[in-house]
């Protein structure tokens, strides 16, 4: 059965209803999710290790006798880098690298900064790493040990201290490969949990496991319920939507390519999206041939179908120019410039989590090693957020060192507005700081 993926046309008049439609993305809401989250986390708060102790043995079958069983000592890590197969290890340390000199880089942006003002006073902004953060890796079919190296290496390249990592391992298996890359990127402890009660581990603490200041990572329903829930106690990092691509082509490029770079993003997940823009009516059908003869031999080909066939789509636009508008509307978590000239177009782009320029930089690269981080803003927030970075684990304090001859200006200034807000207390005292005037 050939996959059925929906062709549309920019210039058709239900173009932007069907669109919005394909666009529209609602992550589920369940109220027995909630409920039972809700229950788990009072549950951890209250009780802690047993608790977790207990839902663990339960939802991953693992039958522990002590929360300590979860808890890897840095040898079983190093252990399991040391078996890999040689080209495995390789291909983790060399994306590792090159994500730790992506971030820091990043890292140099975004330094303080103090400035002196002519009567003494220094006005400043410091910036300081979290002590203690929480990374969320799933187990199951999403366990990416690319994952582990694009949440943690940030976090390592902020400053951060302790970098205390859960990850469930049902039936007790554990992931050799993400255990090899949490010892590559300083992951300083593993913890084999997962779920809300993990969630509620790392955000309120228990005996065994420090509580953290931010949690991090991508879970199912149950893991995005109870990070919207600790919220507030802990910082959380966005909540992953189902990943995304969308290609703009001119034409110009072999569309087994485009076709095969629609597929990476579509066999994550049943619910990805696909979206191909494109001025050219015969290269969109070359792309179409190209998907049908390629997807029979692609093992996740079922996944793939269905996400090709529920919001994907091959849209022909007027030109280049629609394109650019066309994708600033969508502001997709990857972006592909596949064109002659991408530059020109990607001066036309505003939004989208990550950019991709040229026929050679497929969004592959990206995933794995490139360098940026593949954590990125989905369902359309990248109008108003950003990629995972070393930001994302550092915080901002402000410095202010008044002078003897700066407080008797701002003095009369703050206690002018403070009189105006009623709030005497702060008028008093700015105003005792003020030499009596002769
Ligand atoms: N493309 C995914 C990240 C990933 N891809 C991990 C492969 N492994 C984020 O949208
Ligand atoms: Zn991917």
């Amino acid at each position: 059965m050939a996959v059925q993926i929906r062709k549309l046309d920019s210039t058709a008049p239900d173009f932007q209803q069907i669109l919005s439609n394909l666009l529209a993305f609602e992550a589920e809401t369940d109220d027995a999710i909630e409920s039972a989250v809700a229950k788990i986390l009072a549950d951890v708060k209250q009780r802690g290790d047993a608790a977790v102790l207990e839902y663990t043995n339960k939802f991953d079958r693992v039958g522990a006798a002590g929360i300590a069983a979860f808890d890897l000592k840095q040898e079983e890590l190093q252990a399991a880098l040391a078996a890999l197969p040689e080209a495995q290890r390789a291909a983790l340390r060399t994306a590792a690298e090159r994500i730790r000199v992506f971030h820091e880089r990043q890292k140099q942006e975004l330094n303080g900064f103090t400035y002196t003002e002519a009567d003494g006073t220094v006005l400043g902004q410091r910036v300081t790493p979290l002590d203690r953060v929480g990374i969320y890796v799933p187990g199951g079919k999403a366990a990416y040990p690319s994952s582990v190296l694009m949440n943690a290496i940030p976090a390592q390249v902020a400053g951060v201290k302790e970098i205390v990592m859960v990850v469930p391992t049902p039936d007790g298996v554990k992931n050799q490969m993400v255990l090899a890359a949490a010892a590559i990127a300083g992951v300083t402890r593993v913890i084999t949990i997962g779920g809300a009660q993990a969630v509620g581990a790392l955000a309120y603490g228990t005996g065994t496991i420090p509580p953290v200041d931010k949690i991090v990572g991508p879970g199912n329903a149950y893991v995005a319920a109870a990070k919207r829930r600790v919220f507030g106690t802990v910082g959380i990092d966005m909540i992953a939507g189902p990943s995304e691509i969308l290609v703009l082509c001119d034409g110009t490029t072999d569309p087994d390519w485009v076709a095969m770079d629609l597929f990476s993003q579509a066999e994550h997940d049943e619910l990805a999206q696909a979206i191909l823009l494109c001025p050219d009516a015969a290269y969109i059908a070359m792309v179409e041939a190209s998907i049908h003869k390629l997807l029979p031999d692609m093992p996740r080909r079922a996944t793939i179908e269905a996400s090709l066939g529920g919001r994907g789509a091959l849209v022909k636009v007027r030109d280049m120019d629609e394109a650019c508008a066309i994708a600033n509307a969508i502001a997709a978590e990857h972006l592909e410039i596949s064109a002659e000239h991408p530059q020109q177009w990607a001066d036309k782009i505003r939004h989208a989590g990550a950019m991709f320029l040229g026929r050679f930089s497929s969004e592959s690269l990206g995933d794995y090693c490139c360098g940026p981080n593949h954590v990125l803003p989905t369902s359309r927030t990248a109008r108003f957020s950003s990629p995972l970075g070393v930001y994302d684990f550092q915080k901002r304090s402000s410095i202010i060192n008044v002078s003897e001859a700066g407080a008797q200006t701002l003095g009369r200034v703050a206690a002018e507005l403070a009189y105006g807000e009623g709030l005497q207390a702060h008028a008093r005292s700015a105003e005792l700081r003020l030499k009596p005037s002769a």
